[in-house]
């Protein structure tokens, strides 16, 4: 085990599909693509990326536990479908002191009204989203400025 923070990556329901489907939305990398590109400057920053993905809520809620235990310095979470729906996350964002940072492949914004309402970011420190895999290395920076 390494001595150096630990930023917690996490992923919600259908992401590890991407890169194979609706790659017009999500863009053609796979997750595990964006992984690498993760640990690629996580490395220059002088961190280490724990990066998982599951398609079950609990398990989500979890590992922003289990971050909490384990002192990282952040979360970067794309809760999917969840970002819509969870008031659990939302509740277990708000119960722990590691700062979440939301992020997004495409802008829920200017997609369909359903995608408007999130309740991660409601309790997240901010948002990025919009950009394809690079929202992820520049939610990757941003933790790095908390
Ligand atoms: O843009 C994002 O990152 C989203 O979190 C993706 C979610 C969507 O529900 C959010 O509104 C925005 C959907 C993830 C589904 O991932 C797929 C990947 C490949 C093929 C089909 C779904």
């Amino acid at each position: 085990m390494s001595d150096k923070p630990v930023i917690f990556v996490l992923n919600g329901p259908n992401l590890n599909l991407l890169g194979l489907r609706e790659p017009e939305i999500y863009g053609s990398d796979t997750l595990d693509d964006i992984a690498g590109k993760l640990e690629d400057r996580a490395q220059e920053l002088g961190v280490d990326v724990e990066v998982r993905q599951s398609n079950h809520e609990g398990h989500l809620i979890d590992w922003i536990h289990e971050a909490q235990g384990d002192n990282a310095k952040a979360i970067l979470l794309n809760a999917a479908g969840f970002t819509h729906t969870s008031v659990a996350l939302h509740d277990a964002i708000k119960a722990v002191s590691v700062p979440v940072i939301e992020v997004h492949l495409s802008n829920p914004h200017a997609r369909e009204a359903f995608r408007h309402k999130s309740y991660v970011g409601e309790a997240a420190k901010g948002t990025i989203s919009g950009f394809g895999a690079f929202s992820y290395l520049l939610a990757l920076d941003a933790a790095m400025q908390l």
